[in-house]
């Protein structure tokens, strides 16, 4: 055996990651909590080839080079050392979602690589395996191994499930702005910028904890409206800290979102918002309010497309 396909969801962190712990291996300095996003897909294949002298990586049927194919090659090197191979890859990604939407392809594209280059290689990793290698390249992959609702706890070596995907009425609205436009500041450099100027990194580390806390007791509890409300501050507070060390990732159709759930919520449909490193919103609602939300989002005035999702699956071997 020397070919494998898996699939990986991306992720929605309603607790945000934002910092790394000042130690080798990248492990977060703060827990965060996502949900997996069922109906977007990355799909990798790895085929191990004696012919190769090096490894290959094509995303999207566009060849990488750079960073990303760096990236994949630290991951392919640490399960060719699991697996006492010397064998160089092809590995072909496609994700079923735009790049560049606010949807982070990193987190689904190195959960299944991980999973397809161990099965791969024959080399028997489980799922907390795979997830703490997924971590190693983007801590927010190792969430995507896992179906539902998905804690990282603090320099956790992997995520785990938290909650299956049925435990919350839940629909996640992706509201794309500037569909293809790249963002400026890559995640793990605002992070560090972030880390090394913010007046407020400091009280992002002190709060981010208990707003994991009780947003994990909400989870649990079944309860949305705690849910979306932590969810809603941890964004809020994640962003205020950035933007203290000017990584500014807001935008217009940020602004623009957070001030519709604001109406929406005084109208009595429960509505939260929340960004990650780039502008574009995502929304939080229930499937009786979807329609209504859906309509709303679709009319402002700097969101391009509203992509639908709901908790989905975890990362699996579609072929070996
Ligand atoms: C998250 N983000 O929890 C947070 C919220 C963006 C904002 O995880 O440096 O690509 O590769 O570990 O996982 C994006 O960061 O960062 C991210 P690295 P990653 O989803």
């Amino acid at each position: 055996m020397n070919e494998a396909v898996a699939t990986a969801h991306p992720n929605l962190a309603l607790a945000k990651y934002w910092g790394k712990l000042d130690r080798e291996g990248n492990f977060p300095a703060v827990p965060s909590l996502s949900v997996t996003l069922g109906g977007l897909t990355t799909t990798t294949r790895v085929r191990f080839d004696a012919a190769l002298a090096a490894d290959r990586l094509v995303l999207n049927g566009i060849e990488a080079h750079g960073t990303d194919l760096f990236r994949a090659v630290k991951l392919m090197d640490r399960v060719r050392a699991s697996a006492g191979s010397e064998l160089r890859a092809e590995i072909v990604g496609e994700n079923d979602f735009p790049t560049a939407s606010g949807i982070a392809s990193s987190a689904s594209g190195f959960a299944a690589l991980a999973l397809a280059a161990s099965r791969a290689a024959g080399v028997d990793w489980d799922a907390a395996r795979v997830s703490s290698e997924a971590r190693e390249s983007s801590a927010s992959a190792a969430r995507s191994v896992f179906a539902g609702f998905v804690e990282l706890e603090l320099g956790a070596p992997s995520a785990r499930q938290v909650a299956p995907a049925g435990q919350l009425d839940l629909v996640v609205f992706v509201c794309v702005a500037g569909e293809g436009k790249k963002k400026d500041i890559g995640s793990t450099d605002g992070m560090r910028r972030t880390a090394a100027k913010s007046p407020f990194y400091r009280a992002w580390l002190d709060a981010a904890p208990a707003n994991f806390a009780e947003l994990r007791a909400a989870v649990l509890a079944k309860d949305f409206e705690k849910t979306g409300e932590l969810a809603e501050a941890s964004a809020l507070a994640m962003h205020a800290s950035a933007i203290a060390a000017g990584v500014v990732y807001l935008g217009a159709v940020s602004l623009e979102g957070l001030a519709l759930v604001q109406r929406l919520r005084d109208q009595g449909t429960a509505a939260y918002a929340t960004m990650d490193a780039g502008p574009h919103v995502k929304v939080l609602t229930r499937e009786a309010d979807a329609a209504k939300v859906r309509a709303a989002l679709s009319s402002l005035a700097n969101v391009s497309r509203v992509i639908e999702s709901r908790p989905g699956g975890a990362a699996e071997v579609v072929a070996s």
